[in-house]
């Protein structure tokens, strides 16, 4: 089974997505793998709701761990299996609490092992006067990873707070050598496109 990995800065939006993109294939309720390590897994089954409620937070740092569920995705001639994993937010630099600093080693482990990566990125902090300091040196670095992954895509979350696209084209022309997709992960805008660059890889 292909691997999904969805990574990016704290708040970008990562565990939304992950809930809201598993509602928009047609689940209500998740069976999800919360990997604190290789021999301490916690299994937990919820509904999309309660889900969200748990898991999603306007606070940073609300993921510790990598939370995994397998996805059934219908295509044309049935169903694909893939891993969806959610991560803990990266920052640049060293975080000063060990929980946080060990949760982001546990999430750039999970690089190399994933076929897919989508790296989400929060529109709404893009400064376009400050392009190189409001995105910082985390998305700088995956961004460049990008180029040895064949399954890399960005995306541009949170369009729904955008009164312009500037923000977008800003990040269109400083990653233009990346596909990005614009999307909403709580309106669950873009979805169809993220389904279609998924589903072109399993
Ligand atoms: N308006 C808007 N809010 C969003 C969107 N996506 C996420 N949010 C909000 O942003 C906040 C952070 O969302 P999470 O999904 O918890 O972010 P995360 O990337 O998992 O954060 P960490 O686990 O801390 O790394 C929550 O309050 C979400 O409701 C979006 O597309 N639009
Ligand atoms: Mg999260």
């Amino acid at each position: 089974m292909k691997k999904c990995l969805i990574i990016g800065k704290p708040n970008a939006g990562k565990t939304l997505f992950m809930l809201n993109f598993a509602e928009y294939i047609g689940l209500t309720d998740v069976e999800i793998k919360f990997i604190q390590n290789k021999r301490n897994v916690d299994i937990k089954k919820l509904s999309i709701e309660e889900a969200k409620q748990l898991l999603s937070s306007n606070k940073p740092y609300k993921t510790t761990c990598l939370q995994s569920m397998t996805l059934e995705i219908p295509v044309l001639k049935g169903k694909k299996e893939i891993g969806i994993m959610d991560s803990s937010g990266l920052i640049d630099g060293i975080h000063q609490d060990v929980q946080v600093r060990r949760a982001m080693a546990q999430t750039l482990g999970a690089i190399e092992e994933s076929d897919i990566i989508l790296h989400m990125i929060d529109l709404s902090k893009i400064n376009p006067d400050n392009i190189i300091g409001s995105l910082g040196e985390v998305d700088y670095q995956l961004s460049k990873y990008g180029f040895t992954k064949e399954g890399y895509v960005i995306l541009g979350n949170k369009i729904d707070l955008l009164e312009r696209k500037t923000p977008l084209i800003y990040l269109q022309k400083e990653f233009q050598e990346h596909y990005i997709i614009p999307i909403s992960a709580l309106n669950k805008n873009g979805f169809s496109e993220v389904k279609s660059f998924v589903c072109r890889r399993l």
